[in-house]
Formats: C-alpha cells, sequence, structure tokens
C-alpha cells in the first residue's frame, strides 16, 4: 500500500480549509474551544492520529469531546496506544498541524514522516469517538476524512464516555488482554467485578444501596443505563438530568464541574436529607459525591475525598496480603490542604504534587507499585504496576501465604476490575467508591468525617491573552506577569491557613484563581484579592473581579 500526500491538501482546500487566522494550542486535554472553528482542526488531527499510529506501530483513538465546557464547545484529544493521552512531545507537532496554512500541511506532514522515519505502507486502525454534543458527528466526519485522506481506516464507535474510548483503545492494543473492546465487554468486566465484590449482602451497617446520579444531561446519563439494567437490585442507582441531544442543557446547572466549582447542588435532582449523590461531567470522566443535610446545607466530597477513601482502603488490603507494594498518591496544587495533611499525617502515604492535567497525574502514578491520582474536580483512577499484579497473582494462587492473606490478595485482584486503569472513569470510580462504603459499612457522612476540608474557593479572570501567566512549582508560583506573586505572597500572609494560586486554564480561555482560608469568609476574600491582582497585572477584560 503506498500513501499518496496529494489528497493532504486537495481534501484541506476543497472541504475543510483553515478558518480560524490565530494560533490555537493543545492544551490540558486537547484541542478546545467553539466547535464552529474545529472542522479543519479535526481533520487535521484524523491525519496526525495516522502518523502517530505508524510511529508507534499500535492502534490510537481520537475522542471528540469539550467535557465540561458549555454545549456549543467541542474539542479533540488522541489517545495513545496504552489508553494514557498522547505522548507530551506530540502536543507540539500536534500544534504545528493545527495552525499551518493549508498550502503548508502537505509539507509539515511530509517532514513529520521523515524526521520520525515513519513507515507509511503500515495499515493502521485509528479508533474515533465523541460525546453527545450537537456538533459531534461532523466534526467526527472530518476525522475520518483525514484518517482516510493518509490511508488510514477509521474505526467509529459512536457516541462513547472519554474513558470508554480509552478503554477501548488499550483492550485493542493488548489484543483483548485488558478486557473486550466492545461496550458490552467493559459492562461486563466493570458489572461483574463488582458484583463479585459485593456478594449477596446488598445493604452493610451504615451503607444504604441507593444513589441519586446526576448525568449533566451527557452521555454518562445515556452510559448509566446499562449499569443500571445489569446492576438491578445490587446497587439502585437513580438517573437525574438525562435530556435529549442538542437541548442546550448539556454541563448547564449540573454535572460534576458545575457542582465542584459553584459548590451547590444541582439542577434536576431532588434534594434529599443526607442522601448520597453523584454527578458526573459532560463526556463521565470527572464525579463528585455531595448531600444536603437535615437543614439543607450542602457538603461536597470531591476528587481529594475520593482520593483519600482508595488511598486508606488500598493501604488497608496490602496490608492484609502481606506483600511489599509500595503505595503512593497524586494531587494538584487544587487538592484541599487538610486533605494533603491527612494523607500524610494520618493515613502515612506518600504526596506528590503536579501541573493540572491527567496526563500528568497519570504518568507520576505510574513511578509506584499502586499509584491513586485524584484532582480535586474529581478526575482520577489508580494505576498497578505490573509487578504489582504479578505478586498479587502468585499470593492470590500459591500456597506461600496464610488463607487470609490469600483472600485479600483475590479481593484486591478483584477491585482492579472495578478500575478502569487506563484514565479517570467517572462511572468505574463510582464503582469503586460504592464497594468501599459497602466493604467500610459507611454512609456518606461516616465519610466526610475523616477530615475537615478547609474553605475553598475558584474563581475565574478574563484577561486578553491568558497565556501572559506562567507559572512554576506544579503552577503553586506565578512566574510573570512580574510582580503578581508578590503581591499574592502579601495577599495570602493576611488569611490563618491562607494558600492561593493562579493559572490559565488549559480548556477556557480564563485564567483560574484558587484560594483557601481557615474560615469560608476569609476565603472569599482572599480569592476575590488575587482575582482583582490579576484582572489589574494580567490585562483583565469586562467586568473587574467583585470583591466581597
Ligand atoms: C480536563 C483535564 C483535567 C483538568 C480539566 C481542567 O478535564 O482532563 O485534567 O483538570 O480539564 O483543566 P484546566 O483547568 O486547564 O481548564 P475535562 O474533564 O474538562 O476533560
Amino acid at each position: 500500500m503506498t500513501t499518496s500526500y496529494r489528497t493532504v491538501y486537495a481534501f484541506a482546500r476543497e472541504m475543510h480549509p483553515k478558518t480560524v487566522k490565530h494560533d490555537i494550542q493543545y492544551g490540558t486535554a486537547g484541542f478546545r474551544t467553539k466547535a464552529s472553528n474545529l472542522g479543519y482542526i479535526m481533520y487535521r488531527m484524523g491525519l496526525l492520529a495516522v502518523l502517530r499510529s505508524r510511529y508507534k506501530q499500535g492502534i490510537i483513538g481520537v475522542m471528540i469531546t469539550a467535557s465540561h465546557n458549555p454545549e456549543c464547545d467541542n474539542g479533540v484529544k488522541l489517545i495513545d496506544p496504552h489508553g494514557e493521552m498522547m505522548e507530551q512531545s506530540w502536543e507540539e507537532l500536534a500544534t504545528k498541524v493545527a495552525n499551518v496554512q493549508d498550502d503548508e500541511l502537505e509539507q509539515t506532514i511530509r517532514d513529520i514522516v521523515q524526521d520520525y522515519n515513519i513507515d507509511m505502507s503500515i495499515r493502521v486502525n485509528i479508533l474515533i469517538g465523541k460525546d453527545t454534543r450537537p456538533s459531534s458527528p461532523s466534526l467526527a466526519k472530518s476525522v475520518i476524512d483525514g484518517v482516510l485522506a493518509l490511508s488510514g481506516k477509521p474505526i467509529d464507535f459512536g457516541i462513547v464516555t472519554t474513558p470508554q474510548m480509552h478503554y477501548f483503545v488499550k483492550c485493542r492494543n493488548t489484543q483483548n488482554e485488558y478486557g473486550v473492546a466492545t461496550e458490552e465487554g467493559y459492562y461486563t468486566k466493570l458489572v461483574s467485578a463488582f458484583k463479585k465484590l459485593r456478594g449477596d449482602k446488598y445493604n452493610n451497617k451504615n451503607y444504604e444501596n441507593r444513589i441519586l446520579y446526576d448525568g449533566a444531561n451527557g452521555v454518562g446519563a445515556k452510559k448509566i443505563k446499562y449499569f443500571q439494567e445489569r446492576l438491578g437490585e445490587c446497587l439502585k442507582i437513580v438517573l437525574y438530568n438525562d435530556a435529549g441531544i442538542g437541548t442546550g442543557k448539556l454541563n448547564h446547572l449540573c454535572g460534576a464541574d458545575y457542582v465542584k466549582s459553584q459548590q451547590l447542588f444541582p439542577t434536576g435532582v431532588p434534594s434529599e436529607p443526607n442522601q448520597r449523590c453523584a454527578s458526573v461531567d459532560g463526556d463521565a470522566d470527572r464525579i463528585v459525591f455531595y448531600y444536603n443535610d437535615e437543614n439543607d446545607k450542602f457538603h461536597l466530597l470531591d476528587g481529594d475525598r475520593i482520593a483519600t477513601l482508595v488511598a486508606s482502603y488500598l493501604k488497608e488490603i496490602v496490608s492484609e496480603t502481606g506483600l511489599d507494594l509500595n503505595l503512593g498518591l497524586v494531587q494538584t496544587a487544587y487538592a484541599n490542604g487538610a486533605s494533603t495533611d491527612y494523607i500524610t499525617e494520618s493515613l502515612k502515604v506518600p504526596v506528590a504534587c503536579v501541573s493540572t492535567g491527567v496526563k500528568y497525574l497519570h504518568h507520576k502514578a505510574l513511578e509506584f507499585d499502586i499509584g491513586v491520582y485524584f484532582e480535586a474536580n474529581g478526575h482520577g483512577t489508580v494505576t498497578f504496576s505490573k509487578n504489582a499484579k504479578d505478586k498479587l497473582n502468585q499470593a492470590a494462587k500459591g500456597n506461600i501465604l496464610t488463607e487470609s492473606q490469600q483472600q485479600a490478595a483475590s479481593k484486591l485482584l478483584a477491585l482492579i476490575d472495578v478500575i478502569n486503569e487506563t484514565v479517570g472513569d467517572a462511572i468505574a470510580d463510582l464503582l469503586l467508591v460504592e464497594t468501599i462504603l459497602h466493604a467500610k459499612g459507611w454512609n456518606i457522612q461516616d465519610w466526610e468525617q475523616t477530615y475537615t476540608d478547609l474553605p475553598n474557593k475558584l474563581l475565574k479572570v478574563t484577561v486578553q491573552d491568558r497565556n501572559v501567566i506562567t507559572t512554576k512549582d506544579a503552577e503553586r508560583q506565578c512566574v510573570t506577569p512580574n510582580g503578581l506573586q508578590e503581591e499574592i505572597n502579601d495577599l495570602v500572609k493576611k488569611y490563618k491557613r491562607g494558600r492561593s494560586f493562579v493559572r490559565p486554564s488549559g480548556t477556557e480561555d480564563i485564567v483560574r484563581v484558587y484560594a483557601e482560608a481557615s474560615t469560608k469568609e476569609e476565603c472569599d476574600k482572599l480569592a476575590a484579592q488575587v482575582a482583582q491582582k490579576v484582572y489589574d497585572l494580567a490585562g483583565g477584560i469586562g467586568n473587574p473581579p467583585l470583591i466581597a
């Protein structure tokens, strides 16, 4: 088979011409912007996926989603053969391919082929998935054109969650060793492991097997139905926010991002006192838990809470197995200070802090035998090294350990199958949390009582060019604009347990401000004051932030 490069420019010129003058960057989770500006980017990512696939000699995934963003946005990210986010060194290439002029595209592709010594005769399959955004089908068509232009074979998985796509890619590349690369295979793997761990006793002490589920009016609402069918009475998932495609309701006043960033109960879910609820985001790769108490006070259990729950449980089981496996936890600067104290001081699990973006957390987690990573926004999972899996498999089978140690090893092996190791997966994480709460006999209040969060606040500031903000030290320190970090330091000093940082978002055209302090009033004030400094020193536009 030979690939003709001529179609590359012809397709671009006739069907997918570059429509945006300014450059767009491969951000925290790929390209993300107004859907109407993305046609040519999608086509070009189809081209790049084929190059990456031939270079890696493995199957590559392309996911079309803008996750937590509003319905009018869309985005695209590439998934590497292990089911992970595309290697960072290729992000620059992606940005280059996305931004060259149409008549430079063919040469850019030729240059990459030459520089990376890519064998263009290799037959490759590119898996394509999309969320429920109305713009997704036509954008998928553009990706397919890109794949075909370089003689790749597109395989369309239709509407799926982002973590399902990561799972499919990994399954295909491991010849189904990781699982069967179909939706059915995914449901079967997760549900069988969950049921095995739960056994016949659906409730346990304070734990009740009922949860209210906010589907964010997205793909997470569609796919949870397959779990409802399979789980039945074992776990009663009551679905809310399942509006039709194109109703404009995706992530609107609901979903994990809304609940976490606004710290509010979502619309569309009934408020039942002390009832455990969960919200996923628009592509179901994040989840947060929450409840309203009898006084209608809202309580949030976010990604930090999930991380601590999971790490503490894994630590218990690992010690029951008697095996020597190192367990570590990875967070970002957004992690609540109280959670980090709890992990280091009470759980005595080592913690690493990395920049925002699952790609950074995932890679750090791989350094441990068992790496738990979660962003405070509810995006995370657990990774297990080959060493850990080998030891557990031997322990579960062999006679070297006591019976209780063998049982613990078998339990941990089943737990691995409830987890989607490739990326944060809201539904797999839901099943994991439910498994742990059930095992501990805990209700959501028992879970919450493990430590007390410091009040915290997230704000957004709109500036002319968010790239004027640069950071270091896992985004905890601001390098430019000059003087901003000093101003933040001066403000933080005034508040007990004060902490604040700013960073440009990689998924929205804004700067994010995070603050925490010992009281809610002080935290709100600190956040607003830091936001004002960003507005003043980083070229704020529109209305200045309000100072509480
Ligand atoms: C994506 C990334 C997350 C990140 C989030 C917000 O999530 O996968 O790792 O935390 O964006 O990023 P930023 O603060 O740079 O806008 P999602 O769920 O939107 O795909």
